[in-house]
């Protein structure tokens, strides 16, 4: 049965909806660095949520939602290396904080949605141990600020997808391929998870701290032996060392085996893997928009390419791990949006049932949703009748792995609005909200808004 008090909402992120990245105080992350210097097009205004929250936390309340997840932009709270805390940028998360409260929606609150503050990345960033320091005292401004008011903490969202883009693909900041530094980000970015939950249990917080993952649950082309195999080593690629990090404080120890051979894990201490086995974390929020279907690696180099030109580009992602597996993005019976995900709703049911059943923590859907192109009309509402039928199959997903057993707590649609989507500019439209980026940011509230607004209502009776 699902719960009552089940969180209907909706996500975003500070650095792809806020803008205003050089008002109130806020120094430069790296994204608007590295998007300035390569003259990308960036988040500067995005969707300007910055002045307009108030409009779009009011479009939340009239849209029925329950819940909005959102992020913190720590280039907003800590101005400098020293930790100087910025009050202007503080009061913007009190300010959107009281306005959610005011309106009945529950704040569910990420603390780091990969905009790092540039001086960070100057010390190098999330590949060095210092930053683990840098990001607990972060999230201890932020724990005792707005601690009395929030009841759900996230430490991290993505930390796979954020690390792998950032240090291997080199498609996102700081651009490199390095494994050596792919296996240290990661390894120090869930380092710092475990230090920030045992810090949210010393200050005895109220409330409930997790983690957000980009959730691929793993498929095999078939049922051989070799499949199976290379199943095990995608799943712990994709999955396993952040979950079984998190939530049973081990990280796979298959997966740092394989990984010793190769490269140097020295840097990882004792003292670190006692942190992490005993602070884990309470629920596991997981970001569904599609499966990994994986088939055993045939040889050849690695090769890490993410579709971020949309239809220009479709059909070239490819994803080769040398020794452990490939994914497949083109199996015949399926069909894929123009940016290569394939849309695949029984996966989630899969996905929570299996997550549910191997830890046994409440989960939340903390991002599922779809990207088109689509124009924003004056006059009337964009008849997105795709996306309204995409997340409905996703729901209908959810409710029947609750009705198996699974505790699910709730749906967060991404996103709240058109917003600016990572390398692929604002063109890649995923909102319940339409954006006008052209005429003063208007919102303009899309056939799935009053579709959602529905469901939310009946609690997913409709
Ligand atoms: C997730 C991120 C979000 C968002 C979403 C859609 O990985 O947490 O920040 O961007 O994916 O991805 P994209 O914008 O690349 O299509």
């Amino acid at each position: 049965m699902i719960n009552k008090n089940f969180l209907w909402g909706t996500a975003t992120a500070s650095y792809q909806c806020e803008g205003g990245w050089n008002e109130g105080g806020r120094v430069p992350s790296l994204w608007d660095v590295y998007l300035h210097e390569n003259n990308l097009e960036n988040g500067n205004d995005a969707s300007d949520h910055y002045h307009k929250y108030k409009e779009d936390i009011r479009l939340m309340k009239e849209g029925g939602h329950k819940a909005y997840r959102f992020s913190i932009a720590w280039p907003r709270i800590i101005k400098n290396d020293k930790g100087e805390v910025n009050p202007e940028g503080v009061q913007f998360y009190h300010n959107i904080i009281d306005e959610c409260l005011k309106n009945g929606i529950e704040p569910f609150v990420t603390l780091f949605h990969w905009d790092l503050p540039q001086y960070l990345e100057d010390k190098g960033g999330w590949a060095e141990r210092e930053i683990c320091d840098a990001y607990v005292e972060y999230a201890k401004v932020c724990f005792e600020e707005y601690g009395d008011k929030v009841t759900y903490w996230s430490t991290f969202n993505e930390p796979r997808y954020y690390v792998f883009s950032g240090y291997k693909i080199g498609n996102y900041p700081p651009g490199i391929d390095d494994t050596q530094k792919t296996i240290q980000a990661s390894f120090y970015m869930m380092l710092a998870n475990a230090l920030t939950v045992k810090l949210f249990r010393e200050m005895k917080m109220k409330g409930q701290i997790g983690i957000v993952h980009s959730y691929a649950p793993i498929f095999g082309v078939d049922d051989s032996l070799e499949t199976k195999i290379a199943m095990r080593k995608a799943d712990n690629y994709f999955n396993n060392w952040i979950l079984d990090t998190a939530i049973k404080g081990e990280i796979p120890i298959d997966m740092l085996g394989m990984l010793n051979e190769k490269y140097d894990l020295s840097f990882m201490q004792e003292a670190d893997f006692e942190a992490i086995k005993h602070n884990t974390v309470d629920f596991a929020g997981l970001n569904y928009y599609a499966r990994a279907l994986i088939k055993p690696y045939t040889g050849g180099e690695s090769i890490l390419r993410i579709n971020n030109k949309g239809s220009e580009a479709k059909g070239s992602s490819k994803v080769v791990v040398k020794g452990w597996f490939e994914q497949v993005f083109d199996n015949p019976d399926s069909t894929y949006t123009e940016w290569d995900t394939e849309i695949y709703p029984q996966g989630l049911y899969h996905g929570i049932m299996r997550a549910y059943e191997k830890y046994k923590v409440p989960i939340f859907i903390t991002e599922n949703g779809v990207a088109f192109y689509e124009d924003v009309p004056n006059e009337k509402s964009v008849d997105d009748q795709g996306r309204i039928h995409f997340l409905n199959a996703h729901i209908n997903a959810i409710l029947n792995a609750i009705d198996d057993g699974a505790e699910v707590l709730g749906y967060f649609i991404w996103s709240t609005m058109d917003l600016y989507s990572w390398k692929n500019g604002h063109e890649k439209r995923y909102g319940l909200v339409g954006v006008d980026f052209d005429n003063g940011f208007e919102r303009k509230p899309k056939a799935s808004y009053y579709w959602y607004k529905k469901v939310c209502e009946s609690n997913g009776a409709t």
